[in-house]
């Protein structure tokens, strides 16, 4: 059975909302960043500022640059948060099934909802309104026959519109975009599209060969040219479906029992940048850590906190060092464990400058690892370790299990 898919992105929806609680800010072109004082990145503008060209992930620097008049506003990721879950509550009472996509975007499968597309347009016209009356946003829905077209439609209706494409408008639809708007193709698979077959649009795309895209893109190479034909055979998720991870974690036995706070340190640094590799390899974020510590005499304590939602190795490190030296003993240590909990998938990137260059670094610290093991790169204060570490994992529960 031919299915029917509406994707709902919300239209520039961090300045969206502060235009909507600040009403002189409406028609003007703001940028929302973390900082406003200019050190920061900015998250999304408003689309009266992207007529000069600004746009997420732009240094504030340069988007003042383009437009010196720009009116910077600090972000409020927390209310950011509290629209987007109850935007969800709204969407729920629409389809069976509905699959929160990112902080603003969510796949709705409308397949036994309705008989029609043009049932399923009066429904999305029906969720748009309902969401503008209670919180003045206005949002973009894009319907069709998969995920991947639906989403793309969304993104060419935007702002404010409605796009229905069906499955006998998809090909000439397709045919005629940029590369680029197939979701997940960047700058870097473009230019190599266009140096290696001097491909720009969907149309010119839909002329290579799989066999030759897998040879240049390897399994990648198989959704750009399923997506160039409008292949997408991926079902919406709903929320209560997707595997829930509840906890990651990490322990090792050191080879003999120490004392010396560095070869403590090293271990410790080494534990948080494990269980930080394989968060973010699951695109989660950890709300709680805890930390174990066995004693020579085997007595085993452990102590938990909950911290700033993160990912990052750095931040991770230097909560479970505070934990450390709120419990340490002065014995010898035998074992430590380290786990995080209370996991979050991440709705966002680019929203805090430091962050993000922190984020681009561990990337690429996570490529090689995917490439020569997890165990190649390492801090310089976890390396040179007398001790040979024997890594593993704590199996879905808490520390209380080690
Ligand atoms: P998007 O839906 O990509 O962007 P948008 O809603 O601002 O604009 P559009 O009308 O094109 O959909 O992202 C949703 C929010 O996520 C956005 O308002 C701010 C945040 N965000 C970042 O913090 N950093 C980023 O790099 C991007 C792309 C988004
Ligand atoms: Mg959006």
């Amino acid at each position: 059975m031919e299915k029917i898919i509406a994707h709902i992105d919300m239209d520039a929806f961090f300045a969206s909302i502060e235009q909507a609680r600040r009403p002189w800010l409406k028609g003007k072109p703001i940028g929302i960043t973390n900082h406003p004082d200019g050190r920061s990145v900015i998250a999304t503008a408003s689309y009266e500022a992207r007529t000069y060209g600004i746009k997420s992930g732009m240094p504030v620097k340069e988007a003042l640059k383009l437009f010196p008049n720009l009116i910077l506003v600090k972000g409020d990721m927390n209310l950011y948060e509290k629209i987007s879950d109850e935007i969800y509550e709204i969407l729920i009472r629409y389809a069976p099934t509905v699959e929160r996509f990112s902080i603003d975007e969510a796949f709705l499968d409308l397949t036994y909802k309705v008989k029609d597309y043009e049932e399923a347009r009066v429904i999305g016209l029906e969720i748009k309104k309902e969401i503008f009356d209670k919180f003045s946003l206005p949002s973009t829905i894009g319907i069709s026959y998969n995920k991947l077209i639906a989403k793309i439609a969304s993104k060419e209706a935007k702002p404010n519109g409605l796009l229905v494409i069906t499955k006998e408008e998809a090909d000439t639809f397709l045919r005629k975009l940029q590369v680029s708007k197939i979701p997940g193709v960047g700058k870097k698979i473009e230019e190599v599209l266009k140096k290696k077959f001097n491909v720009e649009t969907i149309e010119q795309l839909q002329k290579i060969g799989i066999n030759e895209l897998i040879k240049v893109f390897h399994t990648y190479g198989v959704f750009i040219y399923n997506a160039a034909h409008g292949i997408d055979n991926s079902e919406v998720v709903a929320e209560f479906e997707k595997e829930e991870e509840k906890s990651i974690g990490n322990s090792t036995t050191l080879d003999f029992d120490t004392d010396d706070i560095e070869v403590i340190k090293g271990v410790l640094r080494r534990l948080s940048s494990n269980i930080c590799y394989r968060l973010r390899l699951k695109s989660l974020l950890a709300k709680r850590i805890t930390l174990t510590i066995r004693y020579e005499d085997f007595s085993t304590f452990s102590h938990s906190k909950n911290i700033e939602k993160t990912n990052l190795d750095s931040q991770i490190y230097q909560e479970v060092l505070k934990l450390f030296f709120e419990i340490y003993s002065g014995q010898k240590v035998r074992l430590l464990g380290v786990s995080a909990t209370h996991l979050n998938h991440i709705p966002y990137t680019l929203f805090n400058h430091n962050e993000e260059k922190n984020e681009k670094l561990l990337t690429a610290i996570d490529k090689v690892r995917n490439k020569i093991g997890n165990e190649s790169i390492s801090y310089a204060n976890s390396v040179n370790l007398k001790f040979r570490l024997a890594n593993k994992k704590i199996s879905g529960g808490n520390s209380s299990a080690l």
